[in-house]
Formats: structure tokens, C-alpha cells, sequence
């Protein structure tokens, strides 16, 4: 009953960050377009292989007047993958410790992004060119209330435009623009690339820069499909400036998780220059986050860490919608009163000046192991917000609540 999300109820209310009253609605009545970028991590950005940049693109627009980019930022997905980071995304919650919560928990109740948008007046969608019920999306995302799945059924796939899983992104993106065009205003909108996924397949005559040379096949072609992704955003970004319908619009791009697995971190090291120690395997969980808003002329480097788990808040914040009553485990990257922090699915964390996994607490600076201690008020904080999580999903809490009121229903 309502007495078991009493305790989380608390936790999170104690742990609400108010926004930064500046950026509080700084992109409201704006259409929003979310980029889901396929198994991009941070550390393909501003580098290159043998003299060829590998993110050009998004290297510049790290730079642009009207760019927030956050470069500690963490994925903190599980099992199910990209999923996962949607199920992140739309909710504020972690996903499971094990399984795909998209298959296994379709039918809990939710209190999602997209329903709260819908009753502001937003024209909600998801865009992808596969199958509707791979990952169980088609359920899933009624569940989360999107109004629209435009999926593989929508896109015109011919042999010739595909590679790999399907529609290479370039023409996922371009006949994307013109679903576009059908959808009311204000939209809310996320994009699912595709192309830069394992086994990161393309042909010839689409890579921009050449495979690398390692012994590794798989993280010599993964250069090569991150530069096509790059490119392909690029396309992207050009189309809607051309079709007038870049201006009204805020833009958040992101990671969803990481595409090189620990069993690559041989030619990892190589690549890099440096052993793949634990730290080093948790740092590289950092994925790109962008927040662009056309117009806006303030962008910055934003340094604080954060997670997936964040962008709920920090979108609704930006949107002009508070979010004081809602159960969400982020907060707003925005916010003054932000702490420093990330905690990844397998239970490691970062922090402002430390890194924790395999029972280890790292110095961030020099990546050396340091006194456990400094890390323990972080490891509660940790292990109570998954716990609290998984709670929530495993006994369909949320049934309980009251979001627009903020109360625990009683009368159940
Ligand atoms: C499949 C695509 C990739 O539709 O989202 O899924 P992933 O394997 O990355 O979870
Ligand atoms: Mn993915």
C-alpha cells in the first residue's frame, strides 16, 4: 500500500534541487529534439585516429555560443541497453540491476515526461527505424504516453540505404524531417540512431575517415561509424536550418551507452596511450550530453557531474515546468544546489573528487586508490537511491502517488 513509497517519497522530496531561476524556462513553448546517439563515448571527442578527426561535428558544436556541453556526464544504463537510457530519460529512475525493465515492467503505472508534456500541450514521439517491438517499445512507450511511435513501418528501408541493423542514419534523419513536418507544435520529440552499433558495419563509399589498424576489428570500425553517426547530425542539423525549422527549436543530444566493452581494453589501452585499470573503465562510461537552444548565446561548459537520470528534470526545468512533486531520482544540471554525482547501474559512482568501484574509492585527479572513508558518505547515497529505484519498479509504487498533488494516496 501507499506506506511503502512513504520512505522514498521523503528521500526524494528531502533531495529536490530548485532551478537556477536563469535557465528555468529559458527554452519554454520551444519544440524539443532529442538525439539518442548509438554507443558514443566521450572519449572520441576532440581526437582522432592517425591525423583524422572522429567527431567533427560535434567537436564545433561543443564550441557554439548557444551550446551547454557536460563533460561528466554518465550513462547508467544496465541489460537493457538503449532502452535503458530511454527508460531513464522519460522517468528519472534507474533502470534494473538485471533484464530490460522496457520487457519486464511494461505494465506499471508511470508518471513519464511525455504524459506530463501531453497535458501541457506538447505533441509527443518517438522516432526509430526498426521494428516497433524490439525492446518491447510499442507496449513500453504507451505505458510512458508518447502519442506517436513513428518506427521501421514509417520509413521507406530499401537494401541500398541500409547497413548493419537497418536504415543508415543519414536517411533515417532525412525522411525523419519530413514526419516532421506533419507534427503539431509544440513537439517533443527523440531520435534513435542507429548506425554506429556494434558490429559497427559500413561500406566503403559512406566512410568518411579510414578503420584504424589495431589488432581489434571492432574498435578499428568504430571510428569509422562514429565519424558516419557525426556526420549524419550534421545532415541533420543543415535540414531543419534549411526547412526553417531548426530557430523554435531546443536540441539535446546524448549517449546512450557505451559502444567498446571491457573486453576491448587491450587495443583500448593502446588507442589511449594508458592502462584500462577499473578507474579507468568507469571514466570511460562518460557519454556526450549537448544542450543546444538556438538564440540562447549563453552556452557553456558545464562541469558539474551527472547521469541520464538528470535530464528529466533538468529538460522540465528548462521547459518551464516544476517538478517539486514529482518521485525522481535526478536533478536539475542546472541548479546551484546540485551535487556532484553519477552512480552507474553496477552500484560504482563519481563524485566531485573521487571515483568508487570494485570496492575500491579512486582519487579522481591521479586515479590511485585513497582511504575508503572519503567515499562513504557517497556509497550510502548510492546504494539507497537504486535500492529506492528498483523498490518503486519491482512493486509498481507509483501506483500510490499523486503527482499532481504530490501525495501519497491513502484511500487505496
Ligand atoms: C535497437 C537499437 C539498438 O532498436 O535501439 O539497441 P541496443 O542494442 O543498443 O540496446
Ligand atoms: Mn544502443
Amino acid at each position: 500500500d501507499g506506506s511503502e513509497i512513504a520512505d522514498i517519497e521523503n528521500y526524494v522530496k528531502a533531495d529536490y534541487k530548485k532551478p537556477d531561476p536563469e535557465m528555468f524556462g529559458a527554452a519554454e513553448g520551444k519544440n524539443v529534439v532529442m538525439v539518442s546517439m548509438e554507443s558514443i563515448q566521450n572519449f572520441v571527442l576532440d581526437n582522432d585516429v592517425e591525423g583524422n578527426e572522429i567527431t567533427p561535428f560535434l567537436n564545433q558544436l561543443k564550441e557554439d555560443k548557444d551550446t551547454y556541453y557536460f563533460p561528466n556526464f554518465y550513462h547508467q544504463t544496465g541489460q537493457g541497453k538503449t532502452s535503458d537510457s530511454e527508460f531513464l530519460l522519460a522517468n528519472s529512475m534507474y533502470p534494473l540491476p538485471s533484464g530490460a525493465v522496457f520487457f519486464t515492467h511494461s505494465q506499471n503505472e508511470y508518471q513519464a515526461s511525455p504524459e506530463t508534456l501531453k497535458e501541457k500541450g506538447y505533441f509527443t514521439a518517438n522516432l526509430h527505424a526498426n521494428n516497433k517491438s524490439f525492446w518491447n517499445r510499442d507496449i513500453m512507450y504507451n505505458s510512458l504516453g508518447y502519442e506517436k511511435f513513428y518506427s521501421l513501418a514509417d520509413y521507406e528501408v530499401t537494401p541500398e540505404q541500409s547497413i548493419g541493423w537497418g536504415l543508415k542514419d543519414e536517411f533515417f534523419f532525412q525522411q525523419s524531417v519530413d514526419h516532421m513536418k506533419e507534427m503539431p507544435e509544440p513537439y517533443y520529440t527523440k531520435f534513435i540512431t542507429l548506425t554506429n552499433h556494434f558490429p559497427f558495419s559500413l561500406e566503403k563509399e559512406d566512410e568518411f575517415i579510414p578503420e584504424w589498424n589495431s589488432n581489434d576489428g571492432t574498435v578499428n570500425r568504430y571510428f569509422t561509424t562514429v565519424r558516419y553517426m557525426d556526420e549524419s547530425v550534421k545532415m541533420f542539423f543543415d535540414s531543419l536550418k534549411n526547412e526553417g525549422m531548426y530557430e523554435d527549436t531546443m536540441f539535446v543530444l546524448y549517449g546512450d551507452h557505451y559502444g567498446i566493452s571491457e573486453n576491448h581494453n587491450k587495443a583500448m589501452g593502446e588507442y589511449l596511450g594508458k592502462e584500462i585499470t577499473p578507474f579507468e573503465s568507469t571514466q570511460l562510461q562518460q557519454v556526450p550530453l549537448y544542450i543546444h537552444i538556438p538564440g540562447d548565446g549563453n552556452g557553456k561548459v558545464m562541469d558539474t557531474v551527472g547521469g541520464q537520470v538528470d535530464l528529466r528534470p533538468t529538460i522540465m526545468h528548462l521547459l518551464g515546468i516544476e517538478t517539486k512533486n514529482s518521485i525522481q531520482f535526478g536533478s536539475d544540471l542546472f541548479s546551484k544546489e546540485r551535487q556532484d554525482f553519477a552512480v552507474l547501474r553496477d552500484g560504482s559512482f563519481i563524485t566531485k573528487d573521487h571515483v568508487y568501484t570494485d570496492n575500491t574509492c579512486y582519487d579522481k585527479e591521479t586515479g590511485e586508490p585513497t582511504e575508503k572513508s572519503s567515499c562513504e558518505s557517497f556509497k550510502e547515497k548510492a546504494e539507497k537511491e537504486l535500492d529506492y529505484s528498483d523498490r518503486i519498479i519491482y512493486g509498481d509504487l507509483l501506483r500510490f502517488f499523486d503527482p499532481k498533488t504530490g501525495q501519497i494516496k491513502t484511500d487505496k
